[in-house]
């Protein structure tokens, strides 16, 4: 009752300003005051044990739906997703929100914006791992309100890009790689990465992420990046010959995030261990550079912020289907640099390949199919995987009462259908996509001019708080 009669002296209150400030269009003056009635309402919520919806204000029912949305958010969050314990601090924008809650006089406190990066190397087809362990996740961060402990939503800016500066870490062929990258943007898109919600560029196009990775590599000691497992064991795969580019890769991943100020990194169980070095480095910096009277000195005279200039970010990782195993081998990951193609099932094969992989994938003799036995990788990742491309979420016990007694000859045509009808409408705008390159290219080019311009104001505050000389900004050329 309280709700509902707020709602409608708010509503009123409202209508009482557009009419006193004489303007005709009553929409500019209710969004003027939506931001203060969105969190008044979210907050009476929160304190509140109603369930039904007021349905007298106009901005009402769209913040109980966030409200349930939240809820049912949190708890599908806590059932599927492995969020880093630590926190973020935001230092670059902040949104603030009005106090509005004069009845307990306390000022809300600010909502910090979040920012999601995340990439994938464009050095082959992108795989079922690649799909599952990231692009997912992203087009659901996207698509998903987001929302803080006090249950305000909270603005999101994505960047996605794909990382062809990491390809080139791996022996490549220059005729592939603008092809690959081509096609690996493609297939964000169809995957269902929005462009008008979400900035998708090429990492080569926004020339930052070199020039930060490079002023990283001199701060970063080299014992941290010795003890990174995914260089050892593709370094043990190219003996001698191994580039200095594969050692110093998460340094540039580390630039990557760090150039956005980002928050939150959706990626697969196999990063995280560059996520927290990401985080070391963002700690290092900060506190090598960023302290003290000179530094409030150096950065006055630049004009830039004096805060600390990098960001700690949280890896977000599924804790189901994080990591997809290879068809050929349960207990090594599905991988693009795997030599055999029967090992993964790429986003883009078609039916009749999908259909040949698993029925020659490896299995056991076990009779019946089951969930998390240590001994059994492959039942464990087909059941994954399964569960992973149905159309719904399913529960593992669902599922086990579906296929759990079948043979294998029974349970690989189930999956393999599953995973082709999963794919296909991929595949259908994929293609759509990729065969408009001009529309493709512009997209591109979108993305990396918003990149741009976020990079570039890293980087100046980057070199201020290292102590570089910065030149004056360019003055526009004399009119004639
Ligand atoms: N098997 C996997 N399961 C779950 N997630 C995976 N990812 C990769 N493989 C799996 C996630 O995909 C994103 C992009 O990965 P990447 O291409 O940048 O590099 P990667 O992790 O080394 O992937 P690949 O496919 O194995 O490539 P190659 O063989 O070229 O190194 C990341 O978020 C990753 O976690």
């Amino acid at each position: 009752m309280t709700i509902r009669l707020n709602y409608s002296i708010t509503a009123m209150i409202v209508f009482a300003v557009a009419v006193a400030s004489g303007r005709n269009n009553c929409f500019r003056a209710v969004s003027a005051f939506t931001p203060t009635l969105t969190t008044t309402v979210r907050n009476q919520h929160h304190h509140s044990t109603r369930t039904s919806v007021a349905t007298t204000s106009i901005v009402a029912p769209l913040n109980w739906n966030h409200h349930q949305h939240h809820q049912q958010r949190q708890q599908q969050q806590q059932q599927t997703r492995q969020m880093s314990t630590t926190t973020s601090t935001s230092t670059e924008e902040t949104t603030s929100s009005p106090d509005d809650e004069p009845q307990e006089k306390k000022k809300k406190k600010p909502i910090r914006p979040e920012r999601v990066l995340s990439g994938v190397q464009p050095t082959g087809s992108l795989h079922l791992g690649n799909y599952l362990g990231a692009i997912r996740q992203w087009v659901d961060f996207q698509n998903e309100d987001q929302f803080n402990d006090d249950g305000d939503v909270v603005p999101v800016e994505n960047f996605f890009c794909v990382v062809d500066l990491h390809a080139i870490t791996m022996p490549h062929d220059p005729k592939d790689l603008q092809e690959s990258t081509l096609s690996s943007a493609a297939l964000y898109l169809a995957a269902g990465i929005d462009p008008t919600k979400s900035k998708i560029f090429v990492q080569s196009h926004v020339p930052a992420h070199s020039e930060l990775a490079w002023l990283l590599n001199c701060i970063t000691p080299m014992g941290w990046l010795e003890r990174m497992i995914q260089f050892k064991e593709k370094a043990k795969k190219q003996g001698e010959s191994v580039g200095v580019g594969l050692f110093s890769y998460p340094i540039l991943m580390a630039a990557d995030i760090m150039l956005y100020q980002s928050t939150k990194v959706p990626v697969g169980e196999d990063q995280r261990q560059h996520l927290e070095l990401t985080r070391d480095i963002v700690r290092r910096f900060n506190d090598l550079f960023c302290k003290g009277n000179q530094y409030k000195k150096r950065c006055k005279a630049a004009g830039v912020p004096s805060r600390p200039v990098f960001v700690e970010p949280d890896a977000i990782i599924l804790k189901e289907g994080a990591r997809v195993m290879s068809l050929t081998d349960g207990s090594s990951k599905m991988s693009k640099s795997d030599p055999s193609d029967a090992s993964r099932i790429n986003v883009l094969d078609d039916p009749k390949t999908i259909r040949d992989k698993i029925k020659r994938c490896k299995t056991d003799a076990i009779p019946g199919i089951e969930w998390d036995n240590p001994d059994r990788p492959e039942a464990t990742n087909l059941l994954n995987i399964y569960s992973a491309v149905q159309p719904t979420k399913r529960t593992k016990e669902d599922i086990l009462n579906e296929v759990g007694e079948m043979t294998w000859g029974e349970f690989k045509p189930v999956i393999a259908d599953a995973i082709v009808n999963h794919l296909q409408p991929i595949q259908d705008r994929y293609y759509e996509v990729r065969n408009d390159p001009d529309a493709l290219n512009e997209i591109l080019k979108q993305g990396a001019d918003a990149a741009n311009e976020v990079a570039e104001r890293t980087l100046l505050n980057t070199k201020v708080a290292m102590g570089f000389n910065i030149p004056p900004p360019a003055q526009p050329p004399a009119s004639k």
